[in-house]
């Protein structure tokens, strides 16, 4: 092996892409390390190996809205005969809740633990950074520094949520990276921030019982579907969300009580105050490679936001390699840095050629009413194709299961983008609705098959389902039909 080097391969970061490929790298032979190191929020708050889905991310925010979800369907219960005393005084207990997330997510670090020992990844609790091109340091807890060496090393740090450079806000502001482990109830909460995290977390909190504002300085979801956007917007508002629009925080300042005091502006100029328990910063994040004093390897980012701009997955430097969140121009989504990781580990070590495919990523908002979504927004598709070569299929629905306890169904709805030439191939599939990310990921895989809009109507659906009315629907939008269901 690598006779000068220590290491095939030395990962920067244990989050989901950099212990996907780790763990794929040593499957294959590899002589792997992994560092991965978490400095405290500025509100003290640390976690422990395995990144940000699993500590900050996917994991409690699932488990939160999960929580809310369950809220809502004690209610919906008493309408199928549940008999439940004192309904209307059910209310969550946080610390309870807070509780059993931070369980599940410490269960998952040591399980994460356990597999790199049985694997055989080296774990080293340090932050690295690039001593030269092949050697990296890493400062441990105790302030002692760890120098390993490396054939190849991968940039996998992630990033971590952004402040707006305002007074007060990193004091009094808290973000995503300390929500779910709050040691308190978070009370009356502002979130500043209409991108995906803000939208959830303001959702969930409001179906916790909690009076939850979101601050939007321009639109909902940019780069997502504004249609779709704008609908699961209004359904939160309908369910007690407040909005405040075209408005940017201009100061926080605590209270004598412990609230928090925002001065606000809005479009006009005009300053506007309002007291919260929370202020909760949802503005984007940055990608970490400040700490890695990457002109030590020779390495670039990109000016803007310090991202680094990878063809597949090699940086300018050709040993060294990213994945995940620090990525620029990649979805940030934990599915799509483990499988960038573990087929750069297997191209690398595996003999195999496949690349990533960047394209077509599923997602889903878990906001209230959920919104899951995969490949071109009517917007892009538009701007892609022109106006005319695009047909877009579409349907307002009603669950089955909302009927019984009268749920509110005017924004259950889904839309298909398609081509309008002669295989009709669908481009978009977008879905508003309960369980949205188990509606669309299997329809995601229709897309990568290539699916058209022939094929979607032939397909026989599953009676009574949600996701059968992609197999239903037929109103075009140019055809200025009502997409309103009949019965
Ligand atoms: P990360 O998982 O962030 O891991 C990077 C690791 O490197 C971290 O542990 C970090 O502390 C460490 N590190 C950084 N610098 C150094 C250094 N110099 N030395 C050593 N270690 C270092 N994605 C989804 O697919 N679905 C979701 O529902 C979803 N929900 C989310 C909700 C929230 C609130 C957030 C914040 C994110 C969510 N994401 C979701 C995004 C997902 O978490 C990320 O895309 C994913 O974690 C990125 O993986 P990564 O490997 O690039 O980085
Ligand atoms: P996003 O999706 O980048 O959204 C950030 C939101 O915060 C968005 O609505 C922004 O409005 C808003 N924003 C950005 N800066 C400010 C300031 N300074 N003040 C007020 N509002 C602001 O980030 P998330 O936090 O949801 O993180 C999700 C990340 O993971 C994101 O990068 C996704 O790609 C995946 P804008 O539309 O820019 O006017």
């Amino acid at each position: 092996l690598p006779d000068q080097y220590q290491y095939d391969l030395v990962v920067l970061g244990g989050g989901s892409g950099g212990l996907a490929a780790a763990k794929q790298a040593t499957e294959l032979g590899a002589k792997v390390a992994v560092f991965d190191y978490v400095i405290p929020s500025p509100q003290g708050t640390k976690w422990g190996l395995g990144g940000t889905c699993v500590n900050v991310g996917c994991i409690p925010k699932k488990l939160m809205h999960q929580a809310a979800l369950l809220g809502e369907a004690v209610h919906e219960a008493t309408a199928f005969g549940w008999q439940i005393p004192e309904v209307k005084s059910v209310k969550i207990d946080w610390e309870a809740l807070t509780t059993a997330v931070q369980n599940h997510v410490k269960s998952v670090n040591w399980v994460t633990r356990v597999e790199l020992r049985n694997k055989k990844v080296e774990y080293i609790n340090a932050l690295g950074y690039f001593k030269d091109p092949h050697t990296i340091g890493g400062i441990m807890k105790n302030g002692e520094e760890k120098v390993v060496t490396a054939k190849n090393v991968l940039i996998a740090v992630g990033g971590r949520p952004n402040y707006p450079d305002i007074p007060g806000a990193v004091e009094y502001g808290i973000t995503s990276d300390d929500i779910f482990s709050l040691s308190k109830p978070p009370g009356k909460t502002l979130v500043v921030g209409a991108g995906y995290i803000g939208l959830e977390c303001a959702g969930f909190l409001n179906g916790l019982g909690y009076d939850a504002t979101i601050m939007v300085r321009s639109i909902i979801l940019r780069g997502f579907d504004q249609q779709m956007a704008n609908i699961i917007a209004e359904e939160m508002e309908t369910r007690g969300v407040h909005f405040i629009y075209q408005a940017k925080p201009k100061a926080l300042e605590k209270q004598a009580d412990g609230s928090i005091l925002v001065h606000w502006v809005d479009k006009d100029g005009q300053i506007h105050k309002d007291v919260y328990d929370t202020v909760l910063f949802a503005i984007g994040r940055k990608a970490l490679t400040k700490d890695l004093k990457l002109e030590n390897a020779g390495v670039f980012v990109v000016p803007e936001n310090e991202k680094i701009d990878a063809l597949n997955e090699q940086t300018n430097v050709p040993h060294v390699y990213a994945v995940g969140d620090v990525l620029h121009k990649k979805p940030e989504l934990t599915p799509v840095a483990i499988h960038a990781g573990k087929l750069l580990a297997k191209r690398l070590y595996g003999n195999a050629t496949e690349l990533m495919d960047y394209t077509n990523v599923a997602t889903t908002v878990f906001s209230p009413l959920e919104y899951g979504c995969v490949g071109l927004s009517e917007e892009q598709a538009i701007a892609i194709h022109g106006e005319d070569s695009i047909e877009i299929y579409h349907a307002y629905y009603k669950p089955t299961e909302f009927f019984v306890p009268q749920k509110d169904n005017s924004r259950c709805y889904l839309k298909v983008v398609a081509l309008r030439n002669n295989d009709q191939k669908v481009l978009g599939l977008h879905f508003v609705g309960p369980n949205a990310g188990e509606v669309i990921q299997g329809f995601a895989t229709a897309i990568k098959c290539n699916l058209t809009f022939p094929l979607l109507k032939s397909t026989v659906g599953i009676h009574p389902t949600i996701a059968e009315e992609f197999t239903r629907v037929n109103i075009t939008k140019r055809s200025g039909m009502d997409p309103k269901p009949q019965s």
